[in-house]
């Protein structure tokens, strides 16, 4: 692996926002990918985090300031995310379940859709279906995109899929997050699962059909 997506994720699990947003800049100039620094730099480091704190060796102050640091660097990504994009085709609504407040998978999944040029309106964190539902009638959207990382608040996935198909049968989701599986996406109806955000976008067009 690069030195340079070494140091980045080093500084990221140590919650140096400055350094952090610094060599996201550098390794955009220096011509990396917006998803290659994600795949390379971030989201491994943060799995290890995850790793540690599972075995007790972190604690959640640590994955609060990680957690900073990465949606620092997500800032600096966006605008050549952004650039990347083309015409906006189809409306996706993307949030994280009823229960749930981790964003920061959902903002990856959010930014590499709307870098593959789908408008997205994302509904936030914690959810309900109700929510959904709203957000559904407001925007009539293409694809409805589903974010859970406790195994807890999976099973809101399969309550929010319930709610919109009564009014919406046609209605598409896509699911993920890290407890999902394709398994657990086919038992609750789901049109799709993507285990990351480049995949969620492959997805997200095969269910579209685009
Ligand atoms: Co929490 N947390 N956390 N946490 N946290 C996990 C998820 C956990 C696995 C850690 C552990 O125990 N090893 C564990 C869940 C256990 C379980 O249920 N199986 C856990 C826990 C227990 C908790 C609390 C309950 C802790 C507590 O308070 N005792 C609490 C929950 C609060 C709540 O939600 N009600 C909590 C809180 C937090 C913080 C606030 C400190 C922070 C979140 C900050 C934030 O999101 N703004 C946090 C963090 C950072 C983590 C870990 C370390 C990292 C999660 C993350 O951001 N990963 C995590 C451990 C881990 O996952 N290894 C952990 C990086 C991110 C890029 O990956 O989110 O997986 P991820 O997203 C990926 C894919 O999953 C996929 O694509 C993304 C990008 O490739 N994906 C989709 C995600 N959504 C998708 C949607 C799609 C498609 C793909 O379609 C729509």
């Amino acid at each position: 692996m690069k030195e340079s997506m070494v140091r980045l994720g080093e500084n990221l699990i140590a919650g140096q926002i400055e350094k952090v947003k610094g060599l996201t800049e550098e390794a955009l100039k220096e011509g990396m990918s917006p998803n290659e620094i994600l795949q390379e730099g971030m989201v491994p480091p943060m799995e290890e985090l995850g790793e540690r704190f599972s075995r007790g060796e972190a604690f959640l102050p640590e994955l609060l300031l990680a957690a900073h640091a990465m949606r620092a660097a997500m800032e600096v990504l966006k605008p050549a995310i952004a650039r990347r994009g083309i015409r906006q085709e189809a409306t996706v609504i993307i949030g994280t379940v009823a229960g749930d407040i981790h964003d920061l998978g959902k903002n990856i999944v959010r930014m590499m859709l709307e870098g593959a040029a789908f408008r997205v309106v994302d509904v936030g964190v914690n959810v309900s279906a109700e929510r959904f539902l709203e957000a559904y009638d407001q925007e009539k959207p293409d694809l409805v995109g589903l974010s859970s990382l406790l195994t807890t608040t999976m099973g809101e996935m399969e309550e929010v899929i319930q709610k919109v198909r009564r009014t919406y049968p046609a209605a598409k989701f896509i699911v993920g997050g890290a407890p999902i599986r394709q398994d657990f996406a086919d038992k609750i109806g789901a049109d799709g699962y993507a285990p990351d955000a480049p995949t969620a976008v492959k997805v997200a067009k095969r269910i579209l059909g685009s």
